[in-house]
């Protein structure tokens, strides 16, 4: 039987499959792919998987980054193990007909050009079981709200800036957003965005990293944090 909390101990670590060099302590042993095939030759569901192996790890690459335990690269390279067993497991997430937890739009805003940020939140929120539509960087808010008429299913959106010259652009998106859709739920980040210009300019939500960007989410749409 495969084993998901070794699983989930694969995507903490980075271990991608048997012949990655990284971590070195684990090369020739089992990662993220092969277990995720043992998983499903097993007749393990594929919600199951993602939830107790490939998530519960993510989750677990969070908190220690919350921590300052991780730092960035870390979390790369667990996003990237992660992104190796999401890839086997979708066919059979499909065939299950496994949901989403909801659908999240995410940009960095009109004239800034920075995304490091913004795909580390993205990664975060695939790996905690979102589904994200990123819209890159330099979005215009005409751009975003042609994307959220586009996207009926999304329920947030992310926005992400790092210049001061920048995060002015992040009202005027709101602004457009609420054009199309009065009740969508925003939120902001990026260095010089506070808690206080969140609220300043009527975002529902801010968080100052990647790993409570997904608590924030998950509040916003009702789920449980
Ligand atoms: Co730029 N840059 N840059 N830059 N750059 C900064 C931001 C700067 C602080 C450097 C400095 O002067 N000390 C400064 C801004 C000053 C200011 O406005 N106060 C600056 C400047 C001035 C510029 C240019 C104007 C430089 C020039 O050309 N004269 C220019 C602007 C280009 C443009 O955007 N129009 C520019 C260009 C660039 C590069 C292209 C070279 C490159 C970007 C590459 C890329 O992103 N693909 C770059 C970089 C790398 C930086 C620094 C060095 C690093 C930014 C970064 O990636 N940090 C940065 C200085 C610094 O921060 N030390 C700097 C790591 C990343 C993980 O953190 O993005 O903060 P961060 O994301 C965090 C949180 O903020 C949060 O979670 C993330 C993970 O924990 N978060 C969110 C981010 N988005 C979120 C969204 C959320 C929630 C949380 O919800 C949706």
């Amino acid at each position: 039987m495969a084993n998901l909390e070794q699983l989930a101990e694969c995507v903490i670590r980075g271990h991608i499959n048997a012949n990655a060099p990284y971590p070195p302590d684990l090369k020739g042993k089992p990662g993220v792919e092969e277990l995720v095939k043992q998983a499903l030759a097993d007749g393990t569901p594929a919600q199951k998987i993602l939830n107790d192996g490939l998530i519960a790890g993510m989750a677990e690459v969070g908190k220690r980054f919350r921590e300052n335990e991780y730092f960035v690269p870390d979390v790369l390279i667990s996003a990237k193990a992660m992104k190796a067993g999401t890839e086997i497991l979708k066919p059979a997430l499909a065939a299950s007909g496994a949901k989403a937890l909801g659908i999240v739009l995410i940009g960095t805003v009109e004239g800034d050009m920075h995304d490091i940020g913004k795909n580390l939140v993205s990664m975060m929120l695939e790996g905690a079981g979102f589904q994200v539509v990123d819209l890159g960087v330099n979005v215009s808010p005409d751009k975003f709200k042609e994307a959220l008429s586009q996207n009926a299913g999304a329920s947030v959106v992310g926005l992400s800036a790092l210049l001061t010259t920048t995060m002015v652009n992040m009202k005027k998106t709101i602004d457009a957003l609420r054009e199309a859709r009065k009740t969508i739920k925003v939120i902001v980040g990026g260095a010089p965005v506070t808690d206080k210009f969140a609220k300043e300019i009527g975002a529902d939500g801010y968080a100052p990293d990647a790993s409570r960007a997904v608590d924030v989410v998950k509040s916003l749409s009702g789920l449980a944090v």
